[in-house]
């Protein structure tokens, strides 16, 4: 397959039923922040499109508009007053590797006043082993360097990646 035409089936997945899926939800701090991240399982790799809205706009100009992005190895978006979603625990990391090269380490969310829409692709997991587990958005941009998570800052919002429903029709 030429560069061009993988080109056009990458857009052409995009079409499909994703093979997994998470709603984020903010916390309740950032009870506007919602988003979703569809998970489709290629040949190449795990296509991810995430699209996010309601993320901290910056309050002034050069203010932060990048927000760690991750797959924790956790299976719960639960936690308590100082960490809201502290059961969805560390980053994915089966291999046990440093930060970030960590499974579930993504490109961070580039907001344009609040709002991301990002696709990429990821081979460093496919599908059915992430389906369970969660995706966080953090308030601060990842470093990528430092230990063990990219000083990312707080957790602001979560979603538990959920495997596509089969269809009554038995489609798949
Ligand atoms: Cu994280
Ligand atoms: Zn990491």
């Amino acid at each position: 397959m030429s560069a061009n035409e993988r080109y056009w089936a990458f857009l052409s997945v995009l079409h499909r039923r994703p093979d997994a899926w998470a709603a984020l939800s903010g916390s309740a701090k950032n009870p506007d922040l919602h988003g979703t991240v569809r998970f489709y399982q290629t040949k190449y790799g795990v296509l991810t499109a995430a699209e996010v809205s309601g993320l901290p706009a910056a309050a002034e100009r050069c203010g932060n508009a990048v927000f760690g992005f991750h797959i924790h190895s956790g299976s719960r978006c639960s936690g308590n007053e100082d960490d809201p979603f502290a059961d969805a625990l560390t980053h994915y990391n089966p291999e046990n590797c440093p930060h970030p090269a960590h499974a579930g380490d993504l490109p961070p969310l580039f907001a344009n006043r609040g709002y991301a829409f990002q696709v990429f692709l990821t081979d460093r997991f496919s599908v059915r082993e992430i389906i369970g587990r969660t995706v966080i958005v953090h308030d601060a941009p990842d470093d990528f360097t430092s230990q063990p998570a990219g000083n990312a800052g707080a957790k602001i919002a979560c979603g538990q990646i959920r495997a596509r429903q089969a269809r009554a029709d038995g489609q798949i």
